[in-house]
């Protein structure tokens, strides 16, 4: 539906020619986590669901990363039948069955209705199968010659889950730091596959490919030893620790050109405050590692958590300018999540009576007490000055942008970005950042 103007239309015509059984709906984002747009898409989601029901009494069900973050939040805001939180690869052919069986209220990870109404989440399963991690899809139902042609880039995995605490993401709360690594022979072949198909630009869809590090070296041999590395560039997600010489060589000999950090500070009582396991030395040390390779560097910084000040704030901008990344992406306002350390933190402070409003970004939290639609944290520390500094920086330097919505200059949002989306009509290709970053300046 979305290479289309009316997905109406498309949705109309495959569900009175399809009769299907089950409807299964992926929501991938419930916003563009950007304080300033204050976008929200579950509405969206609700025209989509709307639809269906018109058109088929088949039972709707919902997942995905987006899901992921407020299951029972979104189950109820939308009126879907049914939620599935996790890898759907291991779980939706179990699922179908358990809803045909009717024992679905015993299904992991399933979110549901009770007799009464109420909404109940089971916990996600802790034992994965080997389903997963032997997966080799060929990808062939999806037409993925046209995402790679608008989409400039295809994206795969080579593991599910993040090991970390940061707290204020989304991932930390909704995979209870499980991983699942998959096995890096699949990976390869998927890969291959996509190659027989014209695709050689690819995005790892891990939270961070080098965690653990042991694994990303593994999926590097395994390219390197199939002789597929010179055919292939792709782009990844990388954790500042544990990074190594050995991991940056390895990683350039097998196709990698662009590393996208989320360093978030550099300044070491703020990276504490986020639970962050690294130093500013460390990302110091990275790039000294990284400029032996001719890997491109994109640092993503968020500014504006309760402990930052202007000090802070300037520091972190100050420093990462000195390392000279490639792309500095500069974030501010802290998107306050359901069930994370510092949306639960937030809350909680409401609840005993604090007045937030100075911090406060969005929709206020009395109306907004699940944190489903968008509320932002933002350290009122950073004032008028602060923000007039960000946008002078940004004016002459095509690498550094600032988290403001699509049509802004400066912008690195990725969604209906106007420049990246005729950069790659007209042939552009890799992850977006490296593709913004060789524009010329305003
Ligand atoms: C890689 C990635 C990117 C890459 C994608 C590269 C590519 N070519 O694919 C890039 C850099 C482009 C990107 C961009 C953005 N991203 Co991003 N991204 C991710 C990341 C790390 C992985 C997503 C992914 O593709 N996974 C691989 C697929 C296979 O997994 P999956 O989608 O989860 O699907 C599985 C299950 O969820 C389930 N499932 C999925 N659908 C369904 C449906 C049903 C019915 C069922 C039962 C199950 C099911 O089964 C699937 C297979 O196991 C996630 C974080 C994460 N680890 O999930 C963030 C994440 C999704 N991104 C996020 C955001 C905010 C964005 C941007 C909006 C940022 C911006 N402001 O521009 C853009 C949006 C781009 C767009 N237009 O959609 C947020 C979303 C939070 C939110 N508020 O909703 C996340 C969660 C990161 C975070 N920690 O905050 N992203």
């Amino acid at each position: 539906m979305c290479f289309s103007d009316n997905w109406e239309e498309i949705l109309k015509n495959y569900l009175s020619n399809t009769h299907p059984d089950y409807i299964g709906i992926s929501l991938r984002n419930i916003d563009e986590a950007m304080m300033i747009s204050q976008s929200f898409y579950i509405d969206f989601i609700n025209l989509v669901i709307q639809l269906c029901r018109q058109l088929s009494s088949a039972p709707i069900f919902i997942g995905g990363a987006g899901f992921a973050i407020a299951p029972r939040e979104i189950l109820n805001y939308t009126g879907a039948d049914f939620g599935l939180i996790g890898n759907g690869i291991n779980s939706i052919a179990d699922f179908i069955k358990a809803i045909e069986q009717n024992t679905y209220t015993k299904f992991p990870g399933c979110a549901y209705r009770n007799s009464n109404r109420d909404i109940i989440l089971n916990p996600p399963k802790k034992n994965f199968t080997h389903r997963y991690a032997s997966f080799q899809p060929h990808r062939n139902f999806a037409n993925l010659n046209k995402y790679f042609t608008e989409g400039g880039q295809i994206g795969i995995e080579t593991k599910r889950g993040c090991t970390q605490q940061c707290i204020y993401c989304v991932e930390s709360s909704s995979n209870n730091n499980a991983i699942e690594l998959r096995n890096p022979y699949a990976v390869v072949f998927e890969i291959e596959q996509l190659l027989e198909r014209g695709i050689n630009v690819f995005h790892w869809c891990d939270s961070e490919f080098n965690l653990p590090i042991e694994h990303a070296l593994q999926i590097c041999n395994e390219i390197i030893k199939r002789q597929i590395n010179k055919k292939i560039k792709w782009y990844t997600y990388c954790f500042p620790v544990p990074f190594t010489e050995e991991l940056a060589l390895m990683m350039e000999q097998a196709g990698c050109v662009g590393i996208n950090f989320g360093v978030d500070s550099l300044h070491n009582d703020i990276l504490q405050s986020l639970h962050k396991p690294y130093k500013c030395e460390d990302i110091q040390r990275l790039v000294k590692i990284l400029r032996k390779t001719r890997i491109s560097i994109m640092f993503d910084l968020l500014l504006g958590s309760p402990a930052e000040s202007i000090d802070t704030a300037l520091f972190t901008i100050e420093n990462a300018l000195k390392l000279k990344p490639d792309a500095l992406g500069i974030s501010f306002g802290v998107r306050l999540y359901p069930y994370t350390t510092l949306g639960e933190n937030i809350l909680s402070l409401y609840q005993k009576g604090h007045n937030l409003t100075n911090f406060i970004h969005g929709k206020p939290i009395e109306e907004n007490k699940n944190l489903l639609f968008p509320t932002y944290y933002l350290s009122d520390k950073l004032d008028k000055d602060f923000f007039d500094y960000l946008k002078n920086l940004v004016k002459n330097q095509s690498s550094v942008f600032l988290s403001l919505p699509a049509t802004e200059e400066g912008s690195y949002s990725y969604c209906n970005h106007d420049y990246l989306i005729n950069a790659i009509k007209n042939g552009a290709r890799g992850a977006y950042w490296d593709i913004l970053r060789k524009r010329t300046p305003y």
